[in-house]
């Protein structure tokens, strides 16, 4: 099954099929070696050091868009990480030197199973999967994005919420030395996001570990970040340390910094306006100046997965 209807883009957007396969063969003969001596899928996604190692053992998902994905470079060097500064050159700036191992992730709260767990054992049990999604920043540009990660759903029944589990919350790292943006305070930190306990086990979301068939770069969250691509880039978090399953509606980054042009939900929307600018068309990365803007698509294009989420909901108060 494809995401997309094919009549809804442009043949100028879809990858060359020949492209796409020499790229896959290049990434998938780079992984031979390391995937021979790393453990295979039997022992779930076992998660090299660094960046740009090769992830072993990364399977093709139906959920994959077929269009054409943005270079390497837009993807790792048009970011917003405001840890590592506001610039879009920032993150890619700044955040090379910081070390994402030895990393821990914090799961608590309504779950039965829950703990302080290294990286690679959090990993363990769970399969990698390249997604290729449209990625939407509420400041209206767009790209296409093939990450690689693992289903969100799969973690959050991995450990078991109780009844009173009604929302994932996701915090990122709170560290000023090795995060030197977070020594002004232009947001609440640690950045923390939410999503439904709906949201967070619709097969569309994932958390990511690689862009590209390697390991997420700094920028873009190392080692592990949310995506969630029929929302707002903004509900992406990056540097992931604590989920925890709470009954209340867990309070999140932009929506403490300006509730009236960031809501909870940040449901991709061409019909709601920010307060300061139209959500009714986008600018896509990597298009050259003269591209036409794009028009933006209601949940981003992932409507028949998601929509049904948000049934009886007003999206114009829950925005
Ligand atoms: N911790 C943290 N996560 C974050 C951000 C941030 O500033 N800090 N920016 C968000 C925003 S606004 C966007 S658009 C996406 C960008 O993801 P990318 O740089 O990988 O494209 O990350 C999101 N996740
Ligand atoms: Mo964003």
């Amino acid at each position: 099954m494809l995401i997309n209807k094919p009549a809804d883009i442009r043949q100028s957007e879809i990858t060359s099929e020949q492209n796409y396969l020499n790229r896959r063969d290049f990434i998938r003969a780079g992984s031979i070696a390391g995937a021979s001596v790393l453990a295979g899928t039997a022992f779930g996604a076992v998660i090299p050091e660094g960046e740009r190692a090769k992830l072993p053992d990364v399977s093709k998902s139906a959920f994959s868009t077929i269009e054409a994905p943005n270079s390497y470079e837009d993807v790792t060097t048009y970011n917003n990480y405001y840890e590592f500064g506001t610039g879009k050159e920032d993150p890619y700036r700044n955040a090379g030197q910081f070390e994402s191992r030895p990393w821990s992730i914090t799961v608590d709260g309504h779950a039965e199973k829950t703990g302080t767990f290294h990286f690679e054992d959090f990993m363990k049990p769970f399969d990698l999967e390249e997604r290729i999604y449209r990625m939407r920043c509420v400041e209206a540009w767009s790209m296409v994005i093939p990450w690689v990660g693992i289903s969100l759903a799969d973690v959050v029944k991995h450990f078991q919420p109780t009844s009173s589990a009604k929302y994932v919350a996701f915090e990122t790292l709170n560290d000023p030395v090795r995060m030197p943006g977070q020594r002004r305070r232009v947001l609440e930190w640690p950045y923390k996001e939410g999503l439904t306990i709906a949201e967070a086990t619709n097969p569309l979301a994932i958390l990511a570990v690689g862009v590209y068939g390697e390991t997420l770069p700094n920028q873009n969250g190392a080692p592990i970040r949310l995506v969630v691509p029929w929302k707002y880039g903004f509900k992406g978090i990056k540097g992931i340390v604590r989920i925890s399953f709470t009954e209340e509606k867990p309070p999140v980054s932009w929506n403490i910094a300006a509730a009236n042009e960031y809501g909870f939900y940040a449901n991709v929307n061409p019909e709601v306006n920010h307060p300061r600018w139209s959500q009714a068309s986008e600018r896509a990365i990597g298009g050259g100046l003269f591209a036409p803007r794009k028009p933006t698509r209601m949940f981003n294009g992932y409507g028949e997965q998601v929509a049904h989420l948000y049934d009886g909901l007003d999206l114009r108060k829950n925005f």
